[in-house]
């Protein structure tokens, strides 16, 4: 029996939500194909970007950005998804099309987002891996500093969009154990959610133990929400034989459940029911599930499914730090998916058409923004015009003191520190504005004082 279309798609997710995370998989995945396969490259050697990477946060992002987000919020990204940040900001009016074809060129768009050489809105630099989950933190410091010495500053949340190898990290783990971060929560400032896709740099990690990751952001007083499944599969773990799928899924080990990610349906026929007791009720279930129902039910996680995402922002709570464990498979909708060797694998040009047509775009003109006069291009418009409306920042926005009086005397004129005066020393600049008007391509220290709420 096929599945019923509704189940093939949440029938609570908007279809505008579903065509604009089409297109921001596609504009990402095009950025660095052109990168690589398109603008001349004499030397042949890769120029870098990560397809798998960005497929597996574009849900988590568009979910984030077309529902949720507001001015007052700022946003730290996993470095490697990069290019989903370029491809929302262009569907949001924020950058120029000619810079989607500049990535990692000279002048152009940066390997890893940078608030000072990106040309569009980057809220925090990222790159080393653990430092960008992190830096929210200091960012939501600097703003209470700013609003009980100088009575302004914005109080919106820091989200932090957390790759799960970042967990690796040891500076996370210093951070999440401090009291004083779970005290920073308690205005509902901080906010993880973690790309759960169980891939590193080169491989499934078998034993990644996420209830475990969970329990221990739970002992430091944080909120944990888990979405773990997406709808539907739930829907099939509601029928007779639901149980021991679900248990067999659970169970089965990280490599296992990979693996099945490039199974065909005749395979996973085989393959899903196990040697377990419960093999022969999987397989009961399953046979009455059509093939494509089947393939899509294997792959269909929590992090991927925009109405569980956009409930799961929707509770997060205002008096405590917040984590949420977005299940995900990397290279999610690309041909690569759940590949153990996918980090830094690119799509062929024959590969890239191909999603073109599933993704409902042009390969001849990839840099198609959505229509106008579309439900889906008045969503971006609208979320545009609400991520600038400029609400919250004080005007005329005071201008911030030269001098802290906190500064050590020994770094005043060290040579290479910024001065008393730069942009880095004004805690206000942390997590800086959506409007990008104040950056400086190609530099790092911007000399005149910011003023609050650039
Ligand atoms: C401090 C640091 N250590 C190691 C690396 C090398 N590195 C690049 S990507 C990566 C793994 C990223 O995995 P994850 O954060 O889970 O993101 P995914 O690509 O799976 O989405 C590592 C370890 C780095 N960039 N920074
Ligand atoms: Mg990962």
């Amino acid at each position: 029996m096929p599945l019923p279309p509704a189940l093939c798609r949440s029938p609570t997710a908007p279809r505008v939500l579903a065509e604009i995370e089409s297109r921001v998989l596609w504009l990402a995945s095009a950025i660095v194909h052109h990168a690589n396969r398109v603008r001349p490259n004499p030397s042949g050697l890769k120029v870098g970007g990560h397809q798998a990477s960005c497929a597996s946060m574009v849900s988590i992002m568009t979910a984030l950005w077309f529902r949720h987000l507001r001015p007052q919020d700022r946003v730290s990204m996993k470095p490697h998804a990069s290019p989903v940040l370029h491809a929302v900001n262009y569907l949001l009016g924020e950058l120029d099309e000619s810079y989607l074809s500049t990535l990692r060129d000279f002048g152009g768009l940066q390997s890893y987002p940078s608030r000072s050489k990106d040309p569009d809105p980057v809220d925090y630099s990222t790159g080393s891996v653990g430092i960008g989950a992190t830096a929210p933190i200091w960012g939501a410091l600097a703003r209470r500093y700013v609003r009980e010495k100088i009575g302004a500053g914005a109080t919106g949340r820091q989200y932090s969009l957390v790759g799960d190898a970042e967990l690796d990290e040891g500076a996370v783990w210093e951070a999440i154990l401090d009291p004083a971060v779970a005290e920073l929560g308690e205005l509902g400032e901080l906010v993880w959610i973690i790309d759960l896709n169980r891939q590193s740099l080169d491989r499934v990690v078998p034993n990644i133990a996420a209830e475990r990751l969970e329990g221990m952001f739970a002992a430091a007083g944080w909120q944990v929400i888990a979405l773990k499944y997406g709808q539907l599969l739930e829907e099939l773990f509601a029928r007779p034989g639901g149980d021991a799928l679900r248990a067999r899924i659970d169970e089965m080990s990280n490599p296992e459940y990979q693996r099945l990610l490039r199974c065909t349906a005749e395979q996973l026929r085989e393959r899903l029911p196990g040697d377990g007791p419960g093999g022969a009720a999987i397989a009961r279930l399953i046979a009455e599930i059509d093939d494509p129902s089947l393939v899509a039910a294997i792959r269909n996680l929590g992090g991927h499914d925009l109405a569980a995402l956009d409930a799961a922002y929707a509770s997060i709570e205002d008096t405590r730090p917040t984590a949420i464990f977005a299940y995900t498979v990397k290279g999610y909708r690309l041909p690569v998916q759940g590949h153990p060797q996918n980090h830094s694998s690119l799509l062929t040009t024959d590969q890239m058409r191909e999603l073109a047509g599933e993704l409902g775009t042009d390969p001849d003109h990839p840099w198609q923004g959505l229509e106008t006069d579309s439900a889906a291009g008045r969503l971006c418009a609208a979320t545009a015009a609400k991520l600038r409306r400029a609400a919250e920042i004080p005007q005329p926005p005071p201008t911030l003191p030269v001098d802290i009086g906190r500064t050590p005397a020994g770094t005043r004129d060290h040579p290479g520190r910024p001065r008393p005066g730069s942009a880095r020393s004004h805690p206000a600049s942390a997590g800086g504005g959506r409007s990008g008007g104040h950056r400086q391509p190609g530099c790092e220290f911007v000399d005149e004082p910011r003023r609050l709420g650039e």
